[in-house]
């Protein structure tokens, strides 16, 4: 039987990416947001395209009960998850330190980190018991160093990384390998997100040099979770070639944000 995935997010960008490719190469994917008719209507398409076997979960990782409901609502053929994706994530708000919105603060600390969380704590209970899983947690260059006004932002990535590094130490002796995917920028719908559906600030974001695609990553994660069982990817950086670090970008434009 082939593995059972569960990719978070994958109502848009990088997790639709990812549940696409996974599903077409042969995967059982469960794909999951809070955006149900984008869930159903997923479902649908890639039964369509790809006659894979897929099934779609409807919930907000922020909140504990819809998340622990979700999971215990899969119906049996679906409860043993052997894969699971941790990419639910936005960015909400592009303030300095002094300015920022605690809202925005609050829905990045609760969806970043603490949705994670809450998720890998019910799922890695089944992988423990049956001594068998795979954890890839989709960080970001914003997890590796700091830019301005990215400031809560940039901590919750920082957190991801370092949860990525205590789940290794924590699941090592159940076999369980835990990595860490983490992108520069990468065209979704990420940045609409981030300045509150303001459409033209975002595009800009993607002006001037070719950023990466939701494909590159979802490549990378397929890659990831096809190593033979004695081999783990502790963690792996993608940038856009245009792009040194979160200053350097190789636009050629004039820098907008
Ligand atoms: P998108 O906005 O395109 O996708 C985000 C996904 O997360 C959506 O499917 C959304 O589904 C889901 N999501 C957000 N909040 C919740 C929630 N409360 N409950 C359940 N699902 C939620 O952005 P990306 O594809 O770019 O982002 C995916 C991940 O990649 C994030 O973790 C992001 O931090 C990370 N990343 C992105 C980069 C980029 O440049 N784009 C670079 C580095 C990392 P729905 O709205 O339906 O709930
Ligand atoms: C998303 C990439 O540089 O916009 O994590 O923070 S960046």
């Amino acid at each position: 039987m082939s593995d059972i995935v569960m990719v978070t997010g994958s109502t848009s960008g990088i997790g639709k990416a990812i549940a696409e490719l996974l599903a077409k190469n042969g995967f059982r994917v469960i794909v999951t947001g809070r955006r149900k008719e984008r869930i159903e209507e997923l479902v649908d398409e890639l039964k369509l395209k790809h006659n894979c076997s897929i099934t779609g979960l409807s919930f907000d990782i922020t909140n504990k009960d819809e998340v622990y409901d979700a999971i215990d609502s899969l119906p049996e053929e679906w409860r043993n998850i052997d894969i699971l994706i941790n990419n639910a994530g936005l960015a909400s708000g592009l303030d300095p330190i002094y300015e920022g919105d605690l809202n925005d603060w609050e829905i990045m600390i609760d969806t970043n980190i603490k949705g994670l969380l809450y998720i890998s704590r019910k799922v890695t209970k089944g992988m423990i018991e049956r001594q068998k899983g795979q954890i890839i947690n989709i960080g970001s260059i914003a997890g590796r160093e700091v830019y301005p006004s990215g400031n809560v932002y940039n901590a919750t990535k920082h957190a991801v990384d370092a949860i990525t590094k205590a789940m290794r130490i924590d699941l090592l002796k159940y076999k369980i390998r835990v990595s860490q995917v983490a992108p520069g920028l990468v065209k979704t719908e990420f940045s609409e997100v981030r300045f509150h559906g303001d459409t033209e600030r975002a595009e800009q974001v993607y002006q001037g040099y070719e950023p990466l695609q939701a494909i590159d990553i979802a490549e990378a994660v397929h890659f990831v979770i096809t190593r033979p069982e004695h081999v783990n990817i502790n963690d792996m950086l993608i940038m856009p070639t245009a792009q040194a670090n979160s200053y350097n970008i190789d636009k050629k434009i004039e820098e907008l944000w």
